[in-house]
């Protein structure tokens, strides 16, 4: 046992004071007809949970991730699987996400990393075939490595495109073990610092391809999940491809790859990209596209990915109200949130599991009072309601005319001002959802 002093946590209520129980997350409560582990499949990050050190650029880890071993070894590898299993085990989360380099050291010799990636998941499917424990998604790190320094499918190296090419494949083949639901392109450094030296064409045409290659092999081998785009505006690179879900989106369609790919929304990148969580995961929705979520939060006052854990449940509202209305998601709720630098024990890293779990939870109750309530779906639908007869109807058939609506207009007179927006109200009407009873 890797955690010896924590047992596995419990529900014990919005009134515990127990710093390891959960205080809204009841797996099997049900809410609006599903129960709560059904409607938030959560996910742990591979990378921040058992990677991550606290390490940033001014200085080194704090937190001791070695889990026993020496690490660079296989034998550490093998303690992060056992520490990983153990920790979603006393959490209750039925679903990990990994990077192809989070799960071994990675070597001089692909065929090599390769070796160790197949030793590595053996080990892993034992662990997931003792446990219940699934894969949500997998991923291929092409950005750490300083051969990506100019991106992966983006880069001016057909060398290391082929190299990029042949990571996505073994890490496509590793989802596919493992049984995973999804799988995702993340462009970290699909983008460009300076378009002096740029030919965006020619890079977007190259990661296209890179992604069409992945879906014929994908689906050659088995893989019948989602393929996922992350976007992500910028950071590490200056101007990233993937800006947004609406680019993202278009990117898809242009080059016939909408039908295989879904969106993988992280909230930190949203609110870089200028929009709020929400907004991102509308705009998936409302295209058919929203697959899974990146569960953390961002700081405003701050304009890089801080990918803490989520705490404002205004956000974990609105989160849960765009996942209630779509129907729920193909994929799930993966933390990709780290303990800040200073939180650096292993308690630290289960209070930050429980605050995300129950942040979800809570957002989860609220959005589904706020969707019974009714009133802002009402106000909503009255708003429109114009449309509903007459020449609204006729527009929203699509059978009108530019020259039939101007002389309706001509005769009409001025129109009268369309109805207030009411924002305030509304407001406050969630604000009385989430704070009253
Ligand atoms: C970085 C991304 C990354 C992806 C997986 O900002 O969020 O962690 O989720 O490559
Ligand atoms: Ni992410
Ligand atoms: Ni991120």
């Amino acid at each position: 046992m890797l955690f010896p002093n924590i047992d596995k946590i419990q529900y014990e209520g919005p009134n515990s004071k127990n710093p390891l129980a959960f205080k809204f997350y009841n797996p099997d409560q049900v809410v609006a007809g599903k129960t709560m582990k059904e409607h938030l499949p959560f996910a742990m990050a591979w990378w921040h949970n058992l990677c991550a050190g606290g390490s940033d650029m001014f200085g080194r880890e704090t937190a001791d991730k070695s889990f026993g071993a020496e690490k660079g070894t296989m034998e550490h590898a093998k303690a992060k699987v056992d520490a990983g299993f153990e920790f979603m085990q006393k959490l209750g989360i039925e679903y990990f996400c990994f990077h192809d380099v989070d799960i071994v050291p990675e070597a001089d010799d692909i065929k090599e990393t390769n070796r160790r990636l197949d030793e590595i998941t053996d080990y892993i499917l034992e662990k997931m075939n003792q446990t219940g424990i699934k894969c949500l998604w997998g991923t291929a790190n092409m950005f750490s490595n300083p051969r990506f320094m100019n991106g992966a499918g983006s880069t001016n190296s057909a060398d290391v495109y082929c190299f990029a090419a042949a990571q996505v494949k073994k890490a496509l083949e590793l989802t596919v073990k493992l049984g995973g639901k999804g799988y995702v392109f993340w462009g970290g450094r699909e983008g460009y610092e300076t378009l002096l030296n740029t030919d965006v064409k020619f890079e977007q045409e190259n990661i296209a391809n890179l992604m069409k290659m992945a879906v014929a092999y994908g689906r050659s081998i088995g893989f019948t999940g989602d393929f996922y785009i992350e976007p992500k505006p910028k950071e590490p690179m200056k101007h990233q491809y993937d800006f947004d879900a609406a680019t993202a989106i278009g990117f898809l369609r242009y080059y016939g790859l909408d039908k295989d790919f879904k969106m993988n929304i992280e909230a930190n990148h949203a609110t870089l990209a200028g929009h709020t969580f929400q907004h991102d995961l509308r705009i998936s929705a409302i295209n058919g596209m929203l697959g899974s979520i990146d569960a953390n939060q961002g700081d405003y006052l701050l304009g890089w990915d801080t990918d803490e854990f989520p705490f404002d449940i205004y956000e974990t509202t609105m989160c849960m109200y765009e996942v209630l209305k779509a129907g729920g998601l193909t994929g799930g709720f993966n933390f990709d949130a780290k303990n800040r630098r200073p939180s650096y024990t292993v308690e630290d890293m289960f209070h930050a599991y429980i605050l995300g779990m129950d942040a979800f939870a809570l957002g989860l109750l609220k959005a589904a009072k706020i969707i019974e309530d009714g009133r802002i779906e009402e106000f909503i639908a009255e708003r429109y309601s114009s449309y509903n007869s007459g020449i609204g109807a006729k527009i929203r058939s699509g059978e009108a005319t530019l020259e039939e609506l101007a002389a309706y207009a001509e005769n009409m007179g001025a129109p009268a001002l369309p109805g207030s927006g009411r924002q305030e109200y509304l407001e406050s009407i969630v604000n009385n959802v989430l704070f009253c009873g």
